[in-house]
């Protein structure tokens, strides 16, 4: 089924001008880019992207890191986005991730992970409509 999923290249990889690197790996996967926007988070918009971690330890370096710098956010479509996404971004931690995962390619840390990706297609769906419309979205 042709899905759409919500990621961000976040700004450990904005920092390290990576943006184009990071898209290269998405493309090559086969998913298309369907929307894109240069943002920067203010920290209501990271607070709220991040509600279902607000009461882990992490949460406020994780709201602090995130505002830190710009990030990209975008929309992904192809078939079984939302698995595939996960599956090329790789594991949290980079020291787990694939060979060939963004993760594994550019990650520094845990944290400063370099990319995000909806964990599920109901969680897409919220992800994306917190920063796109319709209209933002060209398939
Ligand atoms: P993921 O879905 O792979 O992005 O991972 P999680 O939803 O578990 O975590 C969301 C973000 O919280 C991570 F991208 C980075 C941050 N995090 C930490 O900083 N420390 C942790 O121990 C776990 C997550």
């Amino acid at each position: 089924m042709t899905e759409r999923t919500f990621s961000i290249i976040k700004p450990d990889a904005t920092e390290r001008n990576l943006t184009g690197k990071v898209n290269a790996v998405i493309e090559d996967a086969g998913l298309r880019i369907v929307a894109q926007r240069r943002i920067r988070m203010t920290r209501q918009q990271a607070e709220t992207f991040y509600e279902v971690h607000k009461e882990r330890p992490f949460f406020g370096e994780l709201v602090d890191f995130m505002t830190s710098g710009p990030v990209v956010v975008q929309v992904l479509e192809g078939e079984g986005a939302v698995a595939k996404y996960r599956e090329v971004m790789g594991a949290t931690n980079p020291a787990q991730a694939a060979d060939g995962t963004i993760r594994k390619l550019f990650a520094k840390s845990v944290g400063e992970n370099s990319v995000h990706g909806s964990d599920s297609l109901e969680n897409a769906k919220i992800e994306i409509a917190q920063f796109f419309t319709d209209a933002d979205i060209v398939g």
